[in-house]
C-alpha cells in the first residue's frame, strides 16, 4: 500500500514537473551545437551565451549542449554543414570558410583583399540583399540561418621569416583550411599550402612539418597564444571569415512558434554580441597588434603599395571562382563594398604600422 502511494506521488510529481516546465513531449532533452574551436575564444563563448539565453528564456525546455574543437565532426571540419543539414547538429555558429565546399556563394568572402579589412563595407553586405540571398540560399539547403557573428580578418604568422612582399612566401609550407579556395590563393601567392583540420594543425606547428597558417589575431592568433610557435605575423586583412549561427532545419521544424521567436532573438542577441567581442578583442583591447609585439612576435603590417603586389598575384583566383560564385552576387557585393568606400574611406580598419 505504502509503496503504491508512493509510487503515485512519484507519478504525480513528475506530471505537475512537467506542466511547470512546458515540457513539450517531442521536444529533445539535449540539443547539440557544434563549435570547431575552443571555449575561451569569443567564438566559443558565442556558443556558450546562446546556449544560456535559450535555456533560460524557455525556462529549461531547451537545453544545448556546446560540443566544443570540433567534437561532434568525425573526420573533416569542412562536413559541419552536412551535419547541420542532417540534424547530427542541431545548432552551429559555423565560419562560412568551413561551409563553403558544400554552399559555394559562401566562398563571397574568401574572395581575396575584396572586403580591404572594412567592417562597414562587410556590415553592409551581411544586413543588405547579398546577406538575405544568402541566408536564402542556406535555407533551401535545409539551414535555417539566424545570425551573422565573425572570426575576423585574416592575417598570417610562420616560423621562418617577415612577409613583405609575395615572393617571401615562396616555398613555405602554409596550413590552410580544406576548402579549395585557399588552395589556390596560397599556390597562386608562390606558397606551399598544405590543408588540414585546426587541431591537427595545432600539433602541426609545434612539430614544425609546417611553416605557416592563416587566422584572425583576436579571434584565433591571440587565444591560441600562436607567439608560441611562429615568431612573425604579416597584416594583411585579405579575407574575411564571418560566423553564421544556424539551426537545422529538422530540428527548427519541431519547435512551436513561441520558441522559434525565443531562438531567433537569443541568436542576434549572441551573434552580435561575438561580433563585438572579435572586433574588440576579449580584453576590451583592440590593440591586438601590441599584444603580439609584446609577448615577442615580429609584425609586419603591408602599406597600400605592399598591398597591391599581393592583389597582383591573385587575379587568377578571380577568374576560377566569381563564375563558381556567381558573377551578379559577386557585382552585387561589389557594388555595396564601393559606395561605402566612396561615402567613407576614413572609416577602414587601420593598417598603420604602430
Ligand atoms: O581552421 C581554421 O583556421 C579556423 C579555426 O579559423 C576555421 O575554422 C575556419
Amino acid at each position: 500500500m505504502k509503496g503504491r502511494l508512493i509510487g503515485f506521488l512519484i507519478v504525480l510529481s513528475y506530471v505537475l514537473g512537467l506542466a511547470a516546465t512546458g515540457f513539450s513531449a517531442n521536444y529533445k532533452p539535449e540539443y547539440k551545437m557544434s563549435i570547431v574551436v575552443g571555449p575561451t575564444t569569443s567564438w566559443g563563448m558565442g556558443g556558450a551565451k546562446f546556449s544560456e539565453l535559450v535555456k533560460e528564456r524557455t525556462n529549461g525546455r531547451i537545453n544545448i549542449k556546446v560540443y566544443y574543437s570540433g567534437q561532434l565532426y568525425a573526420g573533416k571540419q569542412t562536413n559541419e554543414f552536412l551535419l547541420l543539414k542532417q540534424g547530427v547538429a542541431d545548432f552551429a555558429l559555423g565560419s562560412t570558410i568551413n561551409w563553403s565546399p558544400a554552399v559555394r556563394e559562401l566562398n563571397l568572402f574568401a574572395l581575396p583583399f575584396f572586403f580591404n579589412g572594412s567592417y562597414k563595407a562587410l556590415d553592409a553586405v551581411e544586413s543588405g540583399d547579398v546577406g538575405k540571398r544568402i541566408f536564402k540560399i542556406l535555407d533551401e539547403k535545409g539551414v535555417v540561418a539566424m545570425g551573422w557573428g565573425e572570426n575576423g580578418f585574416r592575417e598570417i604568422t610562420n616560423s621562418k621569416r617577415s612577409i613583405k612582399k609575395p615572393t617571401d612566401l615562396n616555398g613555405l609550407k602554409i596550413r590552410v583550411v580544406g576548402s579549395p579556395i585557399f588552395i589556390d590563393i596560397f599556390k597562386s601567392l608562390g606558397a606551399n599550402p598544405i590543408s588540414m583540420n585546426w587541431g591537427e594543425a595545432l600539433s602541426a606547428f609545434q612539430a614544425g612539418t609546417v611553416d605557416g597558417q592563416e587566422n584572425p589575431v583576436t579571434g584565433i592568433i591571440i587565444p591560441y597564444k600562436l607567439w608560441q610557435v611562429h615568431k612573425y605575423c604579416t597584416f594583411w586583412n585579405y579575407v574575411i571569415d564571418p560566423l553564421i549561427l544556424a539551426v537545422s532545419k529538422e530540428t527548427w521544424n519541431t519547435f512551436d512558434a513561441k520558441d522559434r521567436a525565443i531562438i531567433r532573438k537569443a541568436a542576434l542577441e549572441a551573434a552580435d554580441w561575438q561580433k563585438k567581442a572579435a572586433r574588440e578583442g576579449l580584453a576590451g583591447s583592440s590593440d591586438s597588434l601590441n599584444i603580439l609585439k609584446k609577448n615577442g612576435m615580429d609584425v609586419y603590417v603591408l602599406t597600400a603599395e605592399d598591398m597591391k603586389a599581393f592583389k597582383d598575384k591573385v587575379k587568377p583566383v578571380y577568374d576560377r571562382w566569381v563564375p563558381e560564385i556567381g558573377a551578379d552576387l559577386v557585382k552585387a557585393a561589389e557594388t555595396t563594398v564601393q559606395s561605402i568606400e566612396k561615402k567613407a574611406p576614413a572609416k577602414r580598419r587601420s593598417l598603420r604600422n604602430k
